[in-house]
């Protein structure tokens, strides 16, 4: 089977200590992100082979975002060294009682300057299982439409199913005039599955569902399957706020015919939240890519999501003996 094909942008991601502010600090942790990277790196981790198809300068911070992709062992021929800037993006992490706080500072990067003819997309989709990409880059402006476009027409004109993770990111949306609902069902109109909640499912079909809990979930689905005919798997996470701290996490797979909600995971004390979607969408497509249950899926995401949750970084490197070792009830010492 051909690889797994990631495509966006990818970010260093630059952290203060935990309470201290960026306008205060001296020390920046540094760690490579980009949500579909760190979809690429996870998968890789996992023993799918993986390709990246991305671009970034050529210089240290580029190259720095190289190696990420490099120790992972995701193909990085793909990756474009081209003009422009490295994008970065600056994260307080929360503090107790203190919110955590994304600045992005991706203004001009080399990502958001190259074109489709820059980035050989149908060479690098030939022979591949699946191209996965995000909202993300469509909410970068018209470049970042263009390119998302672009990566989906040439996936639909080689066979090769797509998975859109919805990632909505309202401080990209709202930086230009954008129209998030008419870009965004354009781009899931071509996808197999769709990584999203009854609220991506919204914005995507501009209406509200009126159920409870697992009901509402199953309604927007349905109306999602209705409205995208190619669409065959959703897959989403569902937090549960208790004391002020989001410390339970559930998942949940939507078939056409079926679904299967998980139990929720309590997590506590958590180290870092962020990329956990893409943890979570890692593990579903490793069983997608089996050919596993709707159980599976959610089983494995919610897995390596819950798992995400102890990892500083934006990644992860699980290997499959970490999933299988993995015990979601609780944790020890192994000795
Ligand atoms: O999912 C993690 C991402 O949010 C992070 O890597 C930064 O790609 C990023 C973005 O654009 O928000």
């Amino acid at each position: 089977r051909g690889p797994v094909v990631c495509f966006g942008e990818l970010l260093l991601r630059l952290s203060p200590p935990a309470g201290t502010p960026l306008s205060r600090t001296h020390d920046l942790d540094l760690a490579v992100g980009g949500a579909e990277a760190n979809v690429a790196i996870a998968l890789a981790n996992l023993g799918v082979p993986t390709r990246m198809v991305s671009a970034v300068p050529d210089n240290p911070l580029g190259h720095r975002a190289l190696a990420a992709l490099g120790e992972a062992g995701v193909e990085r021929a793909f990756v474009k060294q081209a003009a422009g800037r490295m994008g970065a993006y600056f994260f307080e992490p929360p503090s107790g009682p203190i919110a955590g706080r994304v600045t992005y500072d991706r203004a001009d990067s080399a990502f958001v300057k190259t074109t489709p003819a820059d980035l050989d997309f149908a060479e690098a989709l030939e022979g591949a299982s699946l191209l996965h990409l995000s909202g993300i880059t469509p909410a970068l402006g018209e470049h970042g439409v263009a390119l998302a476009e672009a990566a989906v027409s040439a996936a639909k004109e080689a066979s090769v199913p797509v998975c859109f993770d919805g990632n909505y990111r309202a401080n990209l949306w709202d930086a230009w005039d954008s129209d998030p609902r008419a870009i965004l069902s354009h781009l899931v109109e071509h996808a197999t599955i769709l990584i999203g909640n009854h609220r991506d499912i919204s914005l995507l079909l501009g209406r509200t569902f009126s159920g409870e809990g697992p009901d509402r979930r199953r309604e927007a689905a349905e109306a999602a399957f209705d409205r995208f005919p190619t669409l065959k798997v959703i897959a989403s996470t569902a937090r549960h706020m208790e004391s002020g701290t989001a410390n339970g996490l559930a998942a949940r797979i939507d078939l056409r015919d079926t679904h299967w909600q998980t139990d929720e995971i309590r997590i506590a004390p958590i180290v870092d939240r962020i990329g956990t979607g893409d943890a979570f969408a890692a593990g579903v497509l490793l069983r997608w890519l089996e050919g596993g249950s709707a159980q599976e899926m959610a089983e494995t995401g919610l897995a390596l999501a819950v798992m995400k949750h102890g990892i500083p970084g934006d990644s992860i490197a699980v290997t499959r003996d970490d999933l299988e070792n993995f015990n979601l009830g609780g944790s020890d010492v192994r000795r």
